[in-house]
């Protein structure tokens, strides 16, 4: 199982899969080394003086850290070159990137937060980089309008992250299960060493960032409240972890079930979480996996952003701990 690398994967899966062309394929593949790009800067961050903020305020309001800017400025470089892109949205800018004319041109759109977690690179804790893949609506041509970009999770063709952690991993589905692949840093290749990862159907982990509650309504104070109360599988009550990196906590999640949460609050109406970059992609993960994403009251493939940078509560994770969340909102409306 270990021996098989991610390029010979997509390869044995292109047949299979309606949306695996060779464009698809080669788009995957420059993805997969833009993040073997970032993970090699990423672990020699603290030698070469890119921890730390540049200083700058990013579009969502938030401190820019130097290796955000890095990663994205890889990102953008790589997938513009790749031939099957007419756009690009990345966290980090505030406008649609629209592939220019001097590269060559494809039918896909992707979607990306460069380096989610990003507050906390200095602490050397895992961060990671998520993405979505669109496919542009069928027969259009000429510049990419944002509408052709605003579309509902379930259209995604493909969704999945790399997380930089002790080991750097690429998680990701094109709509048919979900795979994980580890870094073998010695031969630089993804080895298959996760396949058809799926979330238990209840889980013993709830994570949130309580540090919010004073701002939380009483339908959500009742939320987290039914996870302390609760009894998890094993009998214990639940155990609370949050890294505050959402790429690291939705790792643990597909990996152990449970639910990570990010509820709305008074300061925070819609949450704190970009639908298309960040919310979008891991529904579509949880859901191939078998698991559930929720905006507390239905299901986050279905929301449709009305601007790019689009934010939404998100509740993620074991089946029958985001129904569980589902049902105390639906009591309180
Ligand atoms: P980022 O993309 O700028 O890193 O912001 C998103 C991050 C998530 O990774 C994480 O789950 C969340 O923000 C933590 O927010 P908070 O510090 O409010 O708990
Ligand atoms: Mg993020």
């Amino acid at each position: 199982m270990a021996d098989i690398t991610v390029t010979e994967y997509l390869l044995l899966h292109q047949k299979q899969s309606p949306h695996a062309t060779g464009q698809f394929t080669g788009l995957l593949y420059d993805l997969i080394l833009s993040g073997k790009t970032i993970a090699r800067r990423i672990t020699k961050a603290g030698l070469l003086d890119i921890l730390g903020g540049t200083g700058e305020v990013n579009v969502q309001g938030e401190d820019v850290q130097k290796l955000d800017e890095i990663a994205n400025r890889i990102m953008i470089y790589r997938m513009e070159r790749c031939g099957a892109l007419c756009a690009m949205s990345s966290e980090e800018e505030p406008e649609l990137i629209r592939v220019r004319p001097e590269f060559p041109h494809g039918d896909y759109i992707l979607v990306f937060d460069p380096l989610d977690g990003s507050s906390n690179i200095d602490a050397n804790i895992n961060v990671g980089t998520i993405f979505s893949i669109l496919r542009r609506p069928d027969g259009n041509r000429g510049e990419v309008a944002l509408e052709e970009v605003l579309q509902q999770g379930v259209r995604q063709v493909a969704a999945g992250y790399i997380l930089y952690g002790p080991a750097t991993m690429l998680v990701f589905s094109t709509g048919q299960g979900v795979h994980g692949f580890t870094l073998d840093p010695g031969v630089g290749e993804f080895l298959l060493s996760h396949p058809d990862m799926r979330i238990p159907q209840q889980g013993h982990v709830y994570s949130v960032n309580e540090g919010n509650w004073k701002n939380w309504s009483a339908a959500t104070r009742d939320v987290i409240d039914w996870f302390h109360n609760c009894p998890s599988p094993t009998g214990s009550p639940y155990s609370s972890r949050y890294v505050g990196s959402l790429v690291a906590d939705f790792h643990r999640t597909l990996i152990y079930g449970g639910i990570y949460m990010y509820p709305p609050d008074a300061k925070k109406p819609d949450g704190k979480l970009r639908l298309l970059c960040e919310a979008s992609p891991l529904a579509f993960l949880a859901e191939q996996a078998g698991g559930k994403a929720s905006d507390g009251m239905g299901r986050i493939l279905e929301r449709k952003p009305d601007k790019l940078h689009a934010r939404m509560p998100l509740f993620i994770g074991s089946a029958d701990d985001v129904t569980a969340v589902e049902t105390i909102y639906a009591k309180h409306a």
